[in-house]
């Protein structure tokens, strides 16, 4: 049995994903942001961070949104979230995933949480130099997929279209959104179709990006 503690739009939605893909039975726990409870005794027991998602699986709690993804995938191989062990496309999907929770994921969390820098709001120049970032990681994967699209690993959907697709959605608000990007937009058209993607929205109560 699953535990997601989730708040919703957040990191955690590609947890959410992944377990609705997988469709094994689990149990979500809202954590409130307003109330700042990621920092209460009781939820930085289970994740010291004071972030979400944290997953408990069979009473013991994990973090880190991509490892949760590589565990559920890995857990249940029968989803066919990742590509068989061992093979060519296998190789592609460690890279793609520790490519978004790496090149992507500290460089939102800088443009979303200046604070984590010691202040209420970024200088122009840190703030162009974020965007940069992010939009030069966008093109990188645009040019990707434009050769070998339409999901990341090609024909086949895997769980990487889920945290790819999460981390454009965070770009909607940016200067250059993700969707700007044809390739890019196909693959958040290809996985905002899927049934997971729509029961997420519902439950999250999301309506902002929806399809
Ligand atoms: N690297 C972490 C980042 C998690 C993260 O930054 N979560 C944000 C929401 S997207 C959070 O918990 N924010 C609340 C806070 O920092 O107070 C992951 O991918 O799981």
């Amino acid at each position: 049995m699953y535990t997601l503690f989730y708040s919703p739009g957040s990191a955690s939605m590609v947890v959410h994903l992944a377990l609705l893909e997988i469709g094994a039975p689990f149990r979500l726990e809202k954590v409130d942001f307003d109330r700042d409870a990621q920092r209460s005794p009781e939820y930085l027991r289970i994740n010291p961070r004071g972030q979400v998602p944290t997953l408990v699986i069979d009473g013991q709690p994990y973090f880190e949104s991509a490892a949760l993804l590589l565990i559920l995938a890995e857990r249940h191989p029968e989803a066919r979230l990742a590509p068989p062990p061992g093979s060519e496309l296998r190789a592609a999907w460690y890279q793609w995933t520790v490519f978004f929770t790496n090149a992507l994921g500290p460089v939102y969390r800088q443009w979303f949480y200046p604070s984590d820098l010691g202040s209420a709001e970024h200088p122009p120049q840190v703030r162009d130099a974020l965007r940069e970032k992010i939009e030069s990681a966008w093109a990188l994967v645009d040019t990707h997929l434009q050769a070998h699209g339409p999901h990341m690993l090609g024909a086949s959907f895997s769980g990487v279209d889920l945290l790819a697709t999460m981390y454009m959605r965070w770009s909607r608000n940016m200067p250059r959104p993700a969707l700007e990007w044809p390739a890019l937009r196909r693959l958040a058209d290809l996985v905002r179709a899927r049934p997971s993607w729509g029961r997420m929205c519902d439950v999250e109560g999301l309506t902002e990006w929806r399809s």
